[in-house]
C-alpha cells in the first residue's frame, strides 16, 4: 500500500485522540502502541478481506495448517514492513518526536509456542503470505503463554505469562464462526429409514469453539491471509443445570500453552485441547466448503490439511466423522478424500516425544473417534497382514499396547509424510518409522526447514540491512538468493571491514540491551559466542558449559586468549529437572567466572532469561559464533541455526539437522565441524560398547573439569553438580557429551585463532550471509505447496536447491 509520512501522522494523531482523549503527548508507549496496532489493523482490513473474497471466487485451493503452536513474535513492526510502510511510519513518528522501537517494544511476545516447532509454524504463515499461497493457520489461543523464566538464586522460577493483559489488538473475534466440539458421553449408532447410519450423541460435554482471527500480511504483494485461533466457552444456550464447575472446566481447556517442548505431556487436558482445536477446524472447513458444494466429493482439489506434528492428528478420524456421520459418506470414499487432504510433518526423533495415548483416557473422553480409530486400525491390519505378517503389523498399528499410537495414526492417514533436515528424513524412514516406510515408501519425502529473512534480517539487523542495500542492492528483499551477489565481494577490502564494523555496532547494540535487562556489563569487543534454544539434554548446553569450565582452567594456570562471552538463552520444562540443574550450574559459573579476576578479562558467562522470539531479534545480530552441538542424530533440524548463519555468524556444528545442509552451502571452510557422527554413534548403540568414564580416565583436561563439578569450587552446587558428574560419569552420559569434548575444544581453538584474522573471519561471515537466502521460509513452503499440498507457487521463484530425503 502507499502512505505518505504526512498521512500517517494525521491518521495517528486521529486514532490516539480517538482511543484516548487525549494528545500523543500524554500517551505511554503502551497505549502509542495500542493506537498504532489498531491503525495499523485499518490498513489490513481492505486486502484481508478482499483475499478472502478472492479465493472464494476464483475457488483456490486452500491450505489449513493445524499446529497446537505459533510462536508469529510481536507483529507491528513486521505487518508494517510487508505492508510496505514501515519506513513511512518510523519517519512520522520520528517527526512527532515519538521513538519507533520504544513503541515497537511496548507490544507483548504473544507465547503461544514453546520453541522451533511453534517458531516454524509462523515462518510458514508469514512464508505463505508472502509466496501468495492461499494458506491458513489453525491453532488455539491460549490465555496464558508459555511462563515466565526469572532466575532465583540461579535457579529457574517460572511466572505466568499473563501475553494478553494489554488485550491482543491483531485479533478479530468471530463469535458468528463458533462451532460446538463435543466430549465423553457415549454414542449410539441407529440405521436410519434412508439407510444411513445415525450417530446419537448421549450425555456429551459440548464445548463452544470461538474462533479469533488474526491477519497474517504477505509482503508487498497486497495478500492477507488467516490464522484462525480457537477459544473454549461454555454453551450459550448452557441452561440452569450448568454448573461454575463445568464452565471452569471448559475455560481450561484454552487457558495455558502446555511447557513442553518434545516430551509427550500425557495428560488429559492436553488430549482436549488436541481435539478441541483440530475438531473445531475440521468442522468450520467443511461448513465453508459445504457453502458454495452441495456435496463433499471435490472436497480434496480444493482443500490441504497439514498435521504439524502429531498433535493435531486427529484430524484424520475427525474428518472421516464429518464425512460419514454429516455429510453421509461411505467408509471408502471417506478414506480417499481423506488421504488425499492430510499431510504429517514429523519434528522429532526422541523415542520420548512420540505421542501416544491409553486407550482407556482416550476412548473415555472421544468416544466416536475412537470408534473411527478402531476401524482405521482394523482395516489396516486386514489390508497388511497378509503380505507383511502379524508381527511387523502389530509393531504399527494405530492401535497397541493399550495405546493409541498418534505418529502411526498419522502416517497409516496421510498422502505425504516428512522430516524437516535430510539426516531427520532418512532417520525416520530407517528407524521411528521402518516398517510404514516399508508399506508406504512412496509417501515419505524430506522438507527443510526455512526461517524468513524478514523478520531476522530487515527487521532485526537492520545496519546489515542498510549496508547490503548500498553493496548488493535491494533484491535480496524480496528473494533472498539475491544475497549470493556478496561472493563478488569476497575480496572487497573495504567491504570486509564494514561487514565487521556493522558486527561490532550490533554487538554495542547488545551489551546495551544486556545491561538494561540483567545489569550486567559486558565487553563488546569480546568474541560473541551464542547458544539460544531450549534446554535439553540432546542439545548439549551442557558441553558448551564444560568448554567453558576448560577456558576457565586454562586461563588460571595463566593461557592468554582472545576474550568470549558466553551468551545463553534457554527455558527448561518446569517438570524437567536435569535441564534445571544444567542452568543453576550455569548461573554458579558465570558468578565465578566475574568474580574472579585473573579469569574475567578472558572469559565472561551471560544466562539471559526469558529467551524468546524478540529477545532473538536482539541476540542474533550480534553473535559470532553459533553454538549448534546436539548429538548427532538427535536434532530433527534446527532453525536458530539458519538465522545465525545468516546474520553471518560462524556455526560451530556437530553434523546433525541443517547443520549439515549448512556445511554443504557454505562449504567446510566455512563451518567448524566437529564430533561424533550419527553413524558413529548407531555404532555405539550397536555394539552397546560406549564407556564414558575411559573419556574421563584418558583426557586430564575432562578429568579436571569433571572433577569441579564435585569439588567444591563452584560455590552452590552441591546437588546439582553432583547429580551432573553421575549422569556423565555413572549413567554413561546418554548423550555423548565426553566423547565429543576433545573435538569441541579443538574447533573452539581454532575458532579462537581465525578471530585473530578479522579480515578472514569477515570474508567467513560473507560467505554464510551470501548463502543463507536458500534457507528463506518462502522456498521451503513453496515446496510443500508443489510436492504436498498441490497448490500453485507463486513469485519468488525457488532455485530447487534442496535435496530430498
Ligand atoms: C523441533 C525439533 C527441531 C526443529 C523444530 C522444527 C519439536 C517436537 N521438534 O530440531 O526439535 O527445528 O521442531 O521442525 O519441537
Amino acid at each position: 500500500m502507499s502512505l505518505t509520512k504526512e498521512q500517517f501522522i494525521t491518521e495517528f494523531k486521529d486514532m490516539a485522540l480517538k482511543l484516548y482523549a487525549a494528545p500523543i503527548e500524554d500517551l505511554s508507549s503502551q497505549q502509542l502502541y495500542q493506537a498504532l496496532a489498531l491503525l495499523t489493523r485499518s490498513y489490513i482490513a481492505q486486502p484481508w478481506a478482499n483475499t478472502k473474497e478472492r479465493y472464494d471466487e476464483e475457488e483456490t485451493k486452500q491450505v489449513f495448517y493445524f499446529s497446537i503452536e505459533f510462536l508469529p513474535g510481536r507483529l507491528l513492526q513486521s505487518n508494517l514492513l510487508n505492508l510496505g510502510i514501515l519506513d513511512e511510519v518510523e519517519a512520522g513518528l520520528e517527526e512527532l518526536d515519538l521513538h519507533p522501537q520504544k513503541i515497537f517494544a511496548a507490544e507483548a511476545d504473544p507465547g503461544l509456542g514453546n520453541g522451533g516447532l511453534g517458531r516454524l509454524a509462523s515462518a510458514f504463515m508469514d512464508a505463505m503470505a508472502s509466496v501468495g499461497m492461499a494458506g491458513n493457520g489453525n491453532g488455539i489461543r491460549y490465555q496464558y503463554g508459555l511462563f515466565k523464566q526469572a532466575f532465583v538464586n540461579g535457579y529457574q522460577v517460572e511466572l505466568p505469562d499473563d501475553w494478553m493483559r494489554n488485550g491482543f489488538p491483531w485479533e478479530t473475534r468471530k463469535e458468528n464462526r463458533a462451532v460446538t466440539v463435543k466430549f465423553g458421553g457415549w454414542v449410539e449408532l441407529r440405521p436410519s429409514r434412508s439407510g444411513h447410519l445415525r450417530v446419537i450423541y448421549h450425555n456429551t460435554d459440548d464445548v463452544l469453539a470461538v474462533p479469533y482471527d488474526v491477519a497474517m500480511v504477505g509482503y508487498r504483494n497486497g495478500v492477507v491471509n488467516n490464522l484462525r485461533l480457537w477459544s473454549a466457552e461454555a454453551p450459550i444456550n448452557a441452561g440452569p443445570h450448568f454448573t461454575l464447575e463445568q464452565r471452569e472446566r471448559i475455560n481450561q481447556i484454552t487457558q495455558i500453552l502446555y511447557p513442553d517442548d518434545s516430551d509427550n505431556a500425557g495428560k488429559e487436558l492436553r488430549l482436549r485441547q488436541e481435539y478441541f482445536f483440530t475438531s473445531a477446524g475440521i468442522q468450520s472447513i467443511v461448513r465453508h466448503y459445504r457453502r458454495t458444494h452441495n456435496s463433499m466429493a471435490g472436497f480434496a482439489d480444493r482443500v490441504a490439511i497439514h498435521i504439524n506434528d502429531t498433535h493435531p492428528a486427529m484430524a484424520i478420524p475427525e474428518l472421516m466423522r464429518v464425512l460419514m456421520d454429516d455429510e453421509h459418506v461411505g467408509w471408502d470414499e471417506a478414506w480417499r478424500i481423506t488421504l488425499k487432504v492430510m499431510s504429517y510433518t514429523n519434528h522429532t526423533l526422541l523415542s520420548e516425544a512420540l505421542e501416544v495415548w491409553p486407550i482407556d483416557m482416550f476412548s473415555g473422553l472421544l468416544p466416536r473417534i475412537y470408534q473411527i480409530v478402531q476401524e482405521i486400525d482394523r482395516r489396516f491390519r486386514l489390508a497388511f497382514v497378509p503380505q507383511f505378517g502379524q508381527a511387523m503389523i502389530d509393531r504399527i498399528a494405530p492401535l497397541g499396547n493399550g495405546q493409541v499410537r498418534m505418529a502411526y495414526l498419522a502416517t497409516i492417514g496421510s498422502h505425504a509424510v516428512n522430516g524437516v533436515a535430510p539426516l531427520h528424513s532418512e532417520l525416520l524412514k530407517k528407524d521411528v518409522l521402518h516398517d510404514l516406510f516399508q508399506i508406504f515408501p512412496e509417501r515419505f519425502n524430506n522438507k527443510t526447514n526455512g526461517i524468513t529473512p524478514r523478520r531476522w534480517i530487515q527487521i532485526g539487523d537492520r545496519p546489515l540491512a542498510h549496508l547490503l542495500d548500498k553493496k548488493i542492492g535491494t533484491a535480496w528483499r524480496q528473494n533472498p538468493l539475491a544475497l549470493r551477489k556478496l561472493h563478488d565481494y569476497i575480496d572487497d577490502t573495504h567491504f570486509l571491514a564494514d561487514l565487521n564494523a556493522t558486527k561490532a555496532e550490533n554487538k554495542r547494540e547488545l551489551a546495551k540491551y544486556i545491561d538494561q535487562t540483567v545489569h550486567v556489563k559486558v565487553d563488546p569487543d569480546a568474541i560473541f559466542d551464542v547458544q539460544i534454544k531450549r534446554l535439553h539434554a540432546y542439545k548439549r548446553q551442557l558441553l558448551h558449559l564444560l568448554g567453558i569450565l576448560d577456558a576457565y582452567l586454562a586461563i588460571k594456570r595463566g593461557e592468554k586468549r582472545p576474550k568470549r562471552l558466553h551468551i545463553f538463552g534457554a527455558k527448561a520444562a518446569p517438570s524437567y529437572v536435569y535441564a534445571k540443574e544444567i542452568i543453576k550450574v550455569m548461573n554458579a559459573v558465570a558468578d565465578m567466572v566475574d568474580s574472579d579476576p585473573d579469569v574475567s578479562p578472558y572469559l565472561q558467562v551471560v544466562f539471559l532469561p526469558n529467551y524468546g522470539v524478540s529477545m532473538a531479534e536482539k541476540i542474533i545480530p550480534a553473535a559470532d559464533i553459533s553454538e549448534q552441538i546436539s548429538t548427532a542424530g538427535k536434532e530433527a533440524s534446527g532453525t536458530s541455526n539458519m538465522k545465525l548463519m545468516s546474520a553471518g555468524a560462524l556455526t560451530l556444528a556437530t553434523l546433525d539437522g541443517a547443520n549439515i545442509e549448512i556445511k554443504n552451502a557454505v562449504g567446510d571452510d566455512n563451518i567448524e565441524i566437529f564430533g561424533l557422527t550419527e553413524k558413529e554413534i548407531a555404532g555405539y548403540y550397536q555394539r552397546g560398547d560406549y564407556r564414558s568414564r575411559d573419556f574421563y580416565e584418558k583426557d586430564p583436561r575432562l578429568h579436571a573439569v569433571l572433577d569441579m563439578l564435585v569439588n567444591g569450587k563452584i560455590p552452590g552446587i552441591e546437588t546439582e553438580g553432583r547429580d551432573i558428574y553421575n549422569a556423565l560419569l555413572m549413567y554413561n552420559d546418554e548423550y555423548f557429551v565426553l566423547a565429543d569434548f576433545e573435538s569441541y575444544l579443538a574447533a573452539n581453538a581454532r575458532l579462537d585463532k581465525l578471530y585473530q584474522q578479522p579480515e578472514l573471519w569477515a570474508k567467513k561471515a560473507l560467505v554464510n550471509i551470501a548463502e543463507s537466502g536458500r534457507f528463506s521460509a518462502d522456498f521451503t513452503v513453496q515446496r510443500y505447496g508443489r510436492e504436498i499440498w498441490h497448490v500453485v507457487p507463486q513469485t519468488p521463484e525457488d532455485d530447487g536447491t534442496d535435496t530430498e530425503g
